[in-house]
């Protein structure tokens, strides 16, 4: 019986987590843009079939960065009770402080901040997707929905530069961007195999 119940939550468990995914970038650029400059150009991220944190990676030059983003969010679902994670590395000189940021029909919410500086060599930033690490981004947009609304089917996906990124010739190099089920998850997963293991061998 206990091993039924043990299945059932572990089932349970594994169909919130099937939203999880992670874009490579592998295959092509998937969509992805970047913004720059004081009046807010757009252009598409370079894709790169070599040079990822594994294989292909997007980039996009740094000058005036203000964002790296998707709109083409049907891939990732519904993210609720997942984990925002990206690699990212910088060439050449450049600094600002990035931000994951999650949007939904004109409400978005940004998490804390990162030194893009420091990101020298591939360096992976993630962040569980709760009010404890988001806060609404009122210059984002004027919409005034709940985080979960936005969760349940993001729109707006990327990541925001709260200041513009220093002018230089660098560029920003962007892999593995997606969603994962948080740490805490994982550990039960993990617990949960052993006890079936344990039951097994019993
Ligand atoms: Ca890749």
């Amino acid at each position: 019986m206990r091993k039924v119940m043990l299945i059932c939550m572990l089932a349970m468990m594994a169909s919130v987590a099937s939203a999880a995914y992670v874009e490579t970038f592998d295959n092509g650029s998937a969509d992805w843009l970047y913004g720059y400059g004081t009046n807010y150009a757009q252009g598409t991220t370079t894709w790169n079939s070599t040079g990822g944190n594994l294989d292909g990676c997007i980039s996009g030059a740094s000058e005036n960065l203000y964002a790296v983003w998707t709109y083409e969010t049907a891939v990732y679902g519904d993210i609720t009770g997942l984990t925002v994670t990206i690699d990212t590395k910088i060439a050449d000189s450049a600094s600002g402080n990035a931000q994951f940021y999650v949007g939904r029909d004109g409400t978005y919410y940004i998490g804390q901040s990162w030194d893009i500086s420091q990101d020298t060599e591939w360096t992976t930033h993630s962040a569980v997707l709760n009010l404890a690490n988001f806060t609404r981004w009122t210059q984002g947009g004027a919409g005034n929905e709940s985080l979960a609304y936005v969760l349940a089917a993001p729109d707006d996906l990327g990541i925001f530069f709260g200041g513009h990124l220093a002018t230089g010739s660098g560029d920003l190099y962007v892999d593995n961007y997606g969603f994962v089920p948080e740490p805490a998850t994982l550990a039960l997963l993990g617990l949960g195999g052993l006890l079936l293991r344990r039951n097994k061998k019993a």
